[in-house]
């Protein structure tokens, strides 16, 4: 049977929703942030976070460190989960992305074929040239609160959300 797409967060089964898991890594260093112009994938053209989807076989903080490797050529001396976030397009696309923020890294943040490194003030940060959801979470993660959000996009216009404060990461379930 052919269904309708989802117009709001309720029209979709979260009870049997599946996606594959991706990782975003925040470093927040000297009232900075460092954020990618993201080259190619899913957010071409967006400033974001490094991150990128799980490879088989592979955690999530695994996944979250070989992306940041991949993409900047760093690799941060420890990461934290602060959240996650559940996106689920109209098309059907869904991903479940986990949110860490690292304080420092070893190496220097360097172009690549994925991702330019820019620096951004904490107070500065360029929500705008962003997905549209950011805005909403980002500061979370820069006052180091966790919190579960779902997201209803169709193409990169969002539709629907909810997001929730969690006192911890704990009920944060990882594959
Ligand atoms: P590929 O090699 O398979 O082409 O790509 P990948 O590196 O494995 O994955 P990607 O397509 O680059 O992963 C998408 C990234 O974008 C991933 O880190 C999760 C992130 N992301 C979304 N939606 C949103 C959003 O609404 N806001 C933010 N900040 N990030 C998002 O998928």
């Amino acid at each position: 049977m052919e269904s309708r797409p989802p117009q709001q967060l309720s029209d979709i089964d979260w009870d049997n929703w599946q996606a594959r898991a991706a990782s975003l890594v925040f470093v927040v260093r000297d009232d900075q942030v460092l954020l990618i112009r993201k080259k190619r994938g899913l957010g071409a053209g967006k400033i974001n976070g490094p991150g990128g989807r799980i490879e088989p076989g592979e955690s999530v903080e695994q996944c979250a460190m070989r992306e940041i490797q991949e993409e900047l050529h760093i690799t941060p001396t420890s990461i934290e989960l602060l959240g996650e976030n559940r996106f689920h397009f109209v098309d059907g696309y869904t991903t479940h992305v986990f949110v860490y923020r690292a304080e420092d890294f070893r190496g220097e943040p360097t172009e690549t074929e994925e991702a330019a490194p820019l620096w951004f003030p904490l107070d500065q940060i360029p929500y705008a040239e962003m997905w549209e959801d950011d805005y909403l979470w980002v500061p979370l993660v820069i006052q180091r609160r966790c919190f579960s959000g779902r997201f209803l996009f169709d193409v990169d216009k969002m539709i629907d959300y909810d997001l929730a404060h969690l006192p911890t990461a704990h009920s944060i379930a990882k594959p």
